[in-house]
């Protein structure tokens, strides 16, 4: 019975830290990849196609605006990005998603009676990955208890 005592605590409980380390600086290094969104938005009748994006936190978004009938502007909140956009010439934003949450982009050249409704979202969704690692840290840390009081228990 003594004999085992000594092994369970060397092997077990740096396998556990060896593990939870892995399990979290491993998707750090995968998050300095971040994904280049080219988007098309066209801007018609009081609004945007596609009217709602969706990128990750970290993410690179290349929007090409165009317009199909008159001219229209394109404002993001919480970015810098003023854009107006004529028919026929399109016209480049590009920018980070560096911060998580819902952004709206709205025109900024008064088009005609239903400007103030000519609203798209931006969503940009936090880097679920780095959550993920971090839950599965506390689950292994969890683990790592259990098995030490389970060894000190069994022992006295
Ligand atoms: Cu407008």
């Amino acid at each position: 019975m003594r004999i085992r005592r000594p092994p369970y605590r060397f092997v077990v409980v740096p396998l556990v830290l060896v593990t939870m380390a892995v399990v979290f600086w491993w998707p750090a290094s995968a998050n300095a990849n971040p994904v280049t969104h080219e988007i098309s938005i066209d801007a018609a009748d009081y609004a945007y196609m596609p009217g709602r994006i969706e990128v990750r936190q970290g993410d690179q978004v290349a929007i090409t605006l165009t317009s199909s009938d008159v001219v229209h502007g394109f404002a993001l909140d919480g970015h810098d990005t003023k854009v107006r956009v004529t028919p026929g010439i399109s016209e480049r934003i590009v920018f980070t998603a560096a911060e998580a949450g819902k952004f709206r982009f709205r025109c900024s050249v008064s088009c005609g009676a239903l400007h103030p409704f000519m609203i798209g979202e931006l969503v940009v969704t936090p880097n679920s990955p780095f959550w993920k690692a971090a839950a599965i840290a506390l689950i292994g840390m969890a683990l790592m208890f259990v098995h030490l009081w389970n060894t000190g228990k069994a022992t006295s």
